[in-house]
């Protein structure tokens, strides 16, 4: 999608601090943490938002959380982690273009805000 930021961030136009790539997905570091780790994993494909996965394009959901758990594994994410999909306006979500938050590196409150 031409005006969409994390097109442009999964395309490579826009710079971001990138942990893992592949023809899929891209994971990248939060521009602003709110954990000590904080990534967002994004399909490269655009999807506007959780509400907008189908029997066509959820194989990527499957997917993503296939990744986060490697990802998990690999930095030693052993005392947990949490996974955000904030979904809409009453959900939070202010960038259009599906994305989930790993969250970890310290105590998350429960209920969220
Ligand atoms: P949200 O769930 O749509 O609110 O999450 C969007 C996230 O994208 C939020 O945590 C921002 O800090 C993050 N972000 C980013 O990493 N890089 C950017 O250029 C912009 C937002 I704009």
């Amino acid at each position: 999608m031409e005006d969409c930021l994390f097109c442009k961030i999964a395309a490579g136009e826009i710079p971001s601090k990138k942990l893992y790539e592949d023809d899929k997905v891209l994971v990248f570091h939060d521009i602003d943490p709110q954990a000590p780790f904080h990534i967002l994993i994004i399909p490269k494909e655009h999807i506007q938002s959780a509400a907008c996965i189908n029997s066509e394009n959820s194989g990527i959901v499957a997917y993503i959380f296939e990744i986060a758990a490697k990802i998990a594994k690999e930095q030693k994410l052993e005392n947990g982690f949490r996974l955000v999909n904030n979904c809409g306006e009453q959900g939070g979500q202010t960038v259009n273009h599906l994305h989930f938050h790993m969250l970890a590196g310290r105590n998350l409150g429960w209920p969220p805000g």
